[in-house]
């Protein structure tokens, strides 16, 4: 048996969350077209007769950013760095390599670990940077092109991971996808509707919060949770005249959690100001 980690990392927006969930062939991560979506490394487990890979699926890496939440995002990356068997780098070949990209790179070619460069969204026409990933070939243990969307070439990458892990035992049961407890997974899934719905800086002024999650006698799936943002001015904009917003982001939530859970939703969303939330991050 080997088994290990394999820490995902990358500038954001690349596809490092469809990537995982690609790999795990279950939605643990949420995935939005927007930056910074992911905000805690989440960790998905990918278990098979003779191996046990745990990816983390890490924040995307900003620069510069002096937020407390980006600087926590920061050094919550460099420390799922240290303890992991292999890093998988992930790049979109469609976008402008900037200082952004720079320094992640040489940030992640210092390290002295097995280093899986994948270049990602293959599936798509217009590539214009793809040569220069290529060229950086030598210093990668291995290139690897996908579509994490369409799992083109990802059982190479996940057979290319095995590889590199040490022998060992599995850390987590068989059947087990993800060390993320069942209420942070529900605010994620809320927080991925609410990034789809907002517009520009609304989505990272926002912060979700379940308190309540229980099947009830009557068979139906409560489940009771607050959305938090900084202003009265987001709230409102948030709720929606007439309260279309909340309404919309809560049916969306609902239908995708009825058809994960097999089960009839009841869901209570309310808005609430908190200026102070991103504190809690620090
Ligand atoms: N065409 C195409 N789109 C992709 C592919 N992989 C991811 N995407 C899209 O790219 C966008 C960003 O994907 P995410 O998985 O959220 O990216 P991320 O790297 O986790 O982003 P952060 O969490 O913000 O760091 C989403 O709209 C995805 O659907 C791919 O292989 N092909
Ligand atoms: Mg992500």
């Amino acid at each position: 048996m080997h088994s290990g980690f394999a820490v995902i990392i990358g500038r954001s927006n690349v596809g490092k969350s469809t990537l995982m969930n690609t790999i795990v062939g279950s939605k643990i991560a949420i995935t939005t077209p927007k930056p910074q979506t992911t905000r805690l490394p989440i960790q998905g487990i990918l278990t098979r007769e003779d191996s046990q890979i745990i990816f983390v699926d890490t924040p995307g890496v900003l620069k510069g950013a002096k937020d407390v939440l980006s600087k926590r995002l920061a050094a919550s990356v460099k420390s799922s760095l240290q303890e992991v068997d292999v890093v998988v780098y992930v790049v979109d070949p469609t976008r402008d390599i900037g200082d952004e990209e720079r320094s992640v790179m040489l940030m992640i070619e210092a390290l002295d670990k097995p280093k899986i460069l994948v270049i990602n969204k293959i599936d798509l026409q217009d590539k214009p940077f793809i040569d220069f990933y290529r060229d950086l070939a030598e210093n990668y243990t291995e290139v690897i092109e996908v579509s994490a969307l369409r799992g083109t070439h990802v059982q190479s990458l996940i057979n290319a991971i095995r590889e590199h892990l040490p022998e060992g035992e599995q850390y987590y049961p068989e059947g087990q996808l993800t060390n993320m407890p069942n209420k942070f997974w529900l605010a994620e899934l809320i927080r991925e509707k609410l990034f789809l719905r907002l517009r520009q800086e609304l989505p990272y002024t926002t912060h979700v919060e379940v308190t309540e999650s229980e099947k009830r006698e009557n068979g139906i799936i409560y489940i009771q949770a607050t959305v938090f943002t900084t202003t009265d001015r987001y709230k409102r904009m948030i709720i929606g005249s007439g309260g279309q917003g909340i309404k919309e982001i809560g049916q969306s939530t609902r239908k995708e959690l009825e058809l994960v859970m097999e089960n009839k939703v009841f869901l209570d969303l309310t808005v609430e100001v908190d200026p102070h939330w991103m504190q809690r991050f620090e």
